[in-house]
């Protein structure tokens, strides 16, 4: 069994019955999907909010219940994938682009649950572009005020066009090479004029379940 498999199985078990659960985005969120799926065919009865159009696709085809997120009452625990995670828990998300909501779901979340294979562990954040969301308009002169902090901000792309986000904005990658204080950075890059969200999820992790050679490794 793959290591992301592994560790998106390991996060199923903490779902009970009854509960309703924040789906994050990701290949190894959809293996977690997949298990989760079986478990309602099983009789588990839960309710899924989906952080993104493709999660909410595949949710709906392997038949597992969702609800809005407008409409829940509480999220009990939140599964979610990350870029890289370092020994304080925080964490690089936004590879997929779906930042921002998987953001909005993870932060109400009772209980946050990161699945990673163990490449993604890191001492410290930075290797990974880090991904910050922005409003298309001006985003020009938002960059340069990103670089400002020290790096070296692209504009996403998908295939020859510009990556649009589900909230319509762009995402600019931003290669930091070497992030030692994430809280800090997040904090300056929020208060930048044009940034919606930064792929900086600090202090929201409740626990990392890491999948290495088949060994699952759970930090909390
Ligand atoms: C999502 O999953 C993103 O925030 C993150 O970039 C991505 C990790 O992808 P994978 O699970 O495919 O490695 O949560």
């Amino acid at each position: 069994m793959e290591d992301k498999q592994l560790a998106a199985e390991a996060a199923v078990k903490y779902i009970q019955t009854g509960m309703t659960i924040g789906l994050g985005s990701g290949s190894t969120v959809n293996y977690m999907l997949e298990a989760l799926a079986k478990r309602i065919k099983e009789g588990m009865d839960v309710k899924g909010i989906p952080s993104s159009v493709k999660t909410e696709k595949l949710a709906r085809k392997l038949g597992i219940p969702l609800i809005g997120y407008s409409k829940a009452t509480k999220i009990d625990l939140a599964i979610d994938g990350a870029d890289e995670v370092n020994s304080s828990l925080q964490l690089t998300k936004g590879g997929g682009g779906s930042l921002v909501r998987e953001k909005i779901i993870d932060v109400a979340a009772t209980k946050l649950i990161i699945i990673v294979d163990y490449s993604k562990m890191v001492t410290h954040l930075g290797s990974f572009p880090l991904p910050v969301e922005v409003v298309p308009f001006g985003w020009e002169k938002t960059a340069e005020r990103i670089a400002a902090f020290g790096c070296n901000p692209k504009l996403r792309k998908s295939d020859q066009d510009v990556f649009i986000s589900d909230n319509h904005n762009y995402i600019l990658d931003c290669q930091f090479d070497l992030i030692e204080q994430p809280e800090q950075l997040h904090e300056q890059l929020k208060q930048t004029v044009g940034v919606v969200e930064t792929g900086l999820f600090v202090n929201m992790t409740d626990m990392v379940i890491a999948a290495k050679n088949g060994i699952i490794d759970t930090r909390h």
